[in-house]
């Protein structure tokens, strides 16, 4: 019987909640990067019709720009869980988290795939703490609020990366694929350390690049105090699982990854026939 083999090795997952202003224009700032990078949207049914802008496009680029749409708003965590199991069942090589908004600059993203792709690392995370990093035009109470963090994060779980809530990151498959995506339960930024933490535990090569943030010039953030309370409650949960209750067991996938054979095929997408 033939089997279906993807040639496919980039894939960047924005997730969106209300990014009409946004959209357009960061998705033609990847594809102008002509780097090869496709592009996965996960809309959660934004009122202000995100989706069908995406729609629209993907006349202009047929087999690099797709979408998953869910009918409401579930949250930034479960978003990319939906948008990593639809890379896993692709078999995309290199999976990106990155926002729609514009603080990620789309040309660090070669930076971020050439550190996983060359420089030995399995995932790849933009930084903003590193020599190099920085963050500008952020209020200072959302910097306050980020640089705490990390720095609480660091203390409690000892994970030795600089940046743990960032969410400008590079996985390399095989990290998708080994953890158990079913019980990566958080979130908000929550969800970017336990997705790192998770990585780190089961003996992944975290690398950080420096790249400078730049907070939104349209559009709102989606941040509130329920993910803020989330990140600090949950990171004494992890410290707490991996201490007394295993928590690399649990979170280590021991089952198959879901396959190409396992999703539901789309109409743009891309299928070279492969012989054997
Ligand atoms: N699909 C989906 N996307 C979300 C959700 N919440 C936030 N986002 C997207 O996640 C990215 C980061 O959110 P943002 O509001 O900019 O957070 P901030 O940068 O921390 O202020 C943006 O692309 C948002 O549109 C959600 O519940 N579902
Ligand atoms: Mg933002």
């Amino acid at each position: 019987m033939p089997s279906r083999a993807y040639s496919l090795e980039k894939l960047v997952v924005i997730p969106t909640y209300n990014e009409k202003d946004n959209i357009s224009s960061i998705l033609h700032a990847i594809f102008n990067l002509n780097e090869g990078f496709h592009v996965l949207v996960i809309d959660d049914g934004s009122p202000d019709g995100t989706a069908s802008i995406v729609k629209d496009l993907q006349s202009r680029f047929p087999n690099s720009l797709f979408i998953e749409e869910r009918k409401g708003k579930l949250g930034l965590g479960t978003a990319y869980i939906h948008g990593f199991k639809w890379a896993i069942a692709k078999g995309y090589g290199f999976v990106f988290e990155m926002d729609a908004d514009f603080s990620h600059n789309p040309n660090d993203l070669p930076r971020l795939y050439q550190a996983c792709k060359k420089d030995g690392a399995d995932v790849a995370v933009g930084s903003r703490y590193i020599k190099g990093g920085g963050v500008v035009n952020w209020p200072k109470n959302r910097i306050a609020l980020s640089k705490g963090a990390s720095l609480y994060t660091r203390m409690i779980t000892w994970m030795p990366v600089k940046d743990p809530t960032a969410g400008f990151v590079c996985y390399k498959k095989e990290v998708l694929e080994a953890i158990n995506l079913d019980e990566i339960r958080f979130v908000g930024y929550a969800f970017q350390i336990e997705m790192k933490f998770a990585a780190w535990k089961l003996g992944y090569i975290i690398k950080e690049v420096p790249i400078i943030f730049q907070d939104r010039t349209h559009g709102v953030s989606k941040m509130n105090k329920g993910i803020v309370k989330e990140g600090i409650l949950g990171v004494l949960k992890l410290r707490w699982h991996s201490w007394f209750t295993h928590y690399r067991r649990r979170v280590k996938n021991t089952e198959h990854p879901p396959t190409a054979d396992t999703m539901p095929v789309q109409e743009n997408d891309v299928v070279i026939e492969s012989k054997g």
